[in-house]
């Protein structure tokens, strides 16, 4: 692939937007390889995966706008709904997903990092939603989702004032985690890949899908949903292990997904 690698190490993997000359914005080519790589990961052998962009300037600088520019009413509805198809198999993608956001995201760039579970960024990072500047609303999962992370006050001031934010704020109303010097970014998302890597996974996909999915539906729906999720992980071997480990109060476990 051109402008997409993927990198395996152990039982996290990483997923690295690489297209530097134009700080990695996201044109036609670049959704489908992402697409592409997300069809050939085995989640069975993937325990946790961090997303990031090449360099130490950008993660993903939006939608590509000269690709854009063009765009009949026709061909913006099409690309909108060619990135949120993509965005959201990241954001149901059943290992969990860390974005490293490594400089700017703007646009379908913050778009990209709000479609993955966890976000944390380096110092330089910058986070905005320009396109009401550029004529257009957000449209891979921007207004949906940036106010579900931040609240819609908040979400509705960066959407409607087009104002980039520095990674001090992000962090401030959590739009990320946590903030780290540029050479400790991708450390420090590995030490959390693998601090989730290291629990049960069949125990780790039921609680994300317990909160994604239960956010989507009243309480009642959704304690439901956490009581069959709970369940399931009942009787598998991990179960066994893990609480066996307490009992035996022995620290290191093997967990198989099964
Ligand atoms: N698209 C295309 N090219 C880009 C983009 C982009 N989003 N961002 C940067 N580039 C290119 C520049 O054109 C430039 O190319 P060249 O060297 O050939 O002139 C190269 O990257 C380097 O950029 P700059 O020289 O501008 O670098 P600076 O350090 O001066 O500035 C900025 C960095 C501030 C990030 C600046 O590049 C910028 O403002 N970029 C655009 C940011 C933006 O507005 N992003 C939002 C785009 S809209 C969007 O994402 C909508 C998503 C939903 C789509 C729904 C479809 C229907």
């Amino acid at each position: 692939m051109e402008f997409v690698t993927y990198e395996a190490e152990g039982l996290i993997s990483i997923i690295t937007i690489n297209r530097p000359n134009a700080l990695n914005a996201l044109n036609s080519q670049v959704l489908e390889e992402l697409d592409q790589i997300l069809d050939q990961i085995d989640t069975a052998s993937v325990r946790a995966l961090i997303l990031t962009g090449a360099g130490n300037k950008s993660f993903v600088a939006g939608a590509d706008i000269a690709e854009m520019s063009t765009f009949t009413k026709k061909e913006g509805e099409a690309f909108g709904k060619r990135g949120n198809h993509i965005f959201r198999r990241l954001e149901t993608f059943p290992p969990p997903v860390i974005a490293a956001v490594n400089g700017f995201a703007l646009g379908g760039g913050c778009e990209l990092c709000l479609s993955c579970d966890i976000r944390i960024c380096s110092e330089n990072a910058v986070f905005g939603q320009p396109e009401a500047g550029l004529g257009i609303t957000p449209g891979f999962g921007g207004t949906q989702r940036l106010a579900r992370i931040i609240g819609p006050g908040m979400a509705k001031q960066m959407i409607f004032t087009a104002r980039n934010i520095k990674a001090e704020e992000a962090y401030r109303i959590g739009l990320v985690n946590g903030v780290y010097p540029q050479k400790e970014l991708l450390l420090e998302a590995k030490k959390m890949a693998k601090g989730i890597a290291d629990n049960a996974p069949i125990a780790v996909r039921n609680c994300k899908k317990a909160i994604n999915e239960g956010l989507q539906v009243d309480m009642d729906q959704a304690v439901a949903m956490e009581e069959r999720l709970f369940g399931d992980c009942f009787e598998t071997l991990d179960q066994k292990e893990g609480m066996k480990a307490f009992l035996e109060k022995r620290k290191e476990k093997t967990f198989l997904m099964k």
